[in-house]
């Protein structure tokens, strides 16, 4: 597959896949979430990459999530809502080798997910963390909010996700989002001493440890399966809309007269 959204390079056993649309804040488009998922298989089923790491391209952000600019009620790629974000989720949780989160900047909606799914969240300490769905009409209705509530615990993933608040990195390591937290400067030498720590161990037993972990969450893989229908009924509303045009236009969403 030929990569036009994204980068892979491969640096001491470690594949680096990089999400390259830094003028989009790193948002990914159908075709991003088609070659990443190509990608992180591609990585994930290769002998001699040891870890992966997923990364964003420039320093604003490492993801801002589903890209805005080709979002009319419908994503401009293939799956329930036109971006298979369901099947990302599920390679990146699938694959036998551990993933790792680069976060350098925002980490926001969807690319907030990403981070959550990953087996491991390293930050600079300019990252920023946070949701955005119920600001711009949108939802993850799977590992995004079922999962992070086993991460963070039920409350903070609540509050997350109902208020939208934007957390910097030091409270976000507070709340076991992310692993560690390093100067910005100092984050790709940090980020690979995690890869070489991990390539000294067994691959056999990382993969089982791996399995097991995902044992008990594979219901949230349902969710989101079935989550995605509901979600592509909601981006038909207009409600959801209202969410979609007020961030293009800048503004603060009207969402009041959608009360239930
Ligand atoms: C990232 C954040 C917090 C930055 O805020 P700020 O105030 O620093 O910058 P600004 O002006 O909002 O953004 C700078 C530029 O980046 C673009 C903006 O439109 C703006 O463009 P210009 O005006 O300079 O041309 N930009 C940022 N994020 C974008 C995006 N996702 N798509 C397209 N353009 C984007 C702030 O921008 C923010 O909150 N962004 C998040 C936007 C968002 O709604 N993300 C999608 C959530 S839904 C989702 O991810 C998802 C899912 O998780 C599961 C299924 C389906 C969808």
């Amino acid at each position: 597959m030929q990569y036009d959204d994204i980068l892979y390079e491969v640096r001491n056993g470690a594949a680096w896949i990089t999400i390259n649309r830094p003028e989009k804040m790193n948002a990914f488009r159908g075709r991003t979430c088609d070659e990443l998922i190509h990608a992180i298989q591609r990585a994930g089923y290769t002998r001699e990459i040891g870890v992966i790491v997923l990364a964003g391209a420039g320093d604003k952000a490492f993801c801002t999530g589903g890209d805005q600019s080709a979002h009319e009620g419908q994503y401009d790629g293939r799956g329930t809502i036109g971006l298979p974000v369901e099947e990302l989720h599920n390679a990146i949780r699938d694959v036998p080798k551990p993933v790792i989160a680069r976060v350098q900047g925002y980490a926001i909606g969807g690319g907030n997910v990403l981070c959550t799914i990953c087996d491991f969240t390293i930050a600079s300490e300019k990252a920023v963390f946070g949701q955005v769905g119920p600001k711009v009409g949108s939802v993850d209705p799977g590992f995004g909010t079922a999962f992070l509530a086993r991460v963070v615990g039920e409350k903070k993933a609540r509050e997350i996700w109902y208020l939208c608040r934007r957390y910097p990195a030091a409270e976000a390591l507070s709340m076991g989002l992310v692993n560690a937290v390093v100067p910005h400067d100092q984050l790709d030498a940090e980020v690979q001493k995690w890869c070489d720590e991990i390539m000294e161990r067994s691959p056999t037993a990382i993969a089982i440890a791996k399995r097991s972990f995902n044992m008990d969450t594979a219901h949230q893989a349902g969710i989101a399966g079935m989550g995605m229908y509901a979600l592509k009924l909601y981006y038909d509303t207009e409600e959801s809309r209202e969410g979609v045009r007020a961030f293009q236009e800048k503004r603060p969403p009207e969402f009041r007269k959608y009360a239930k």
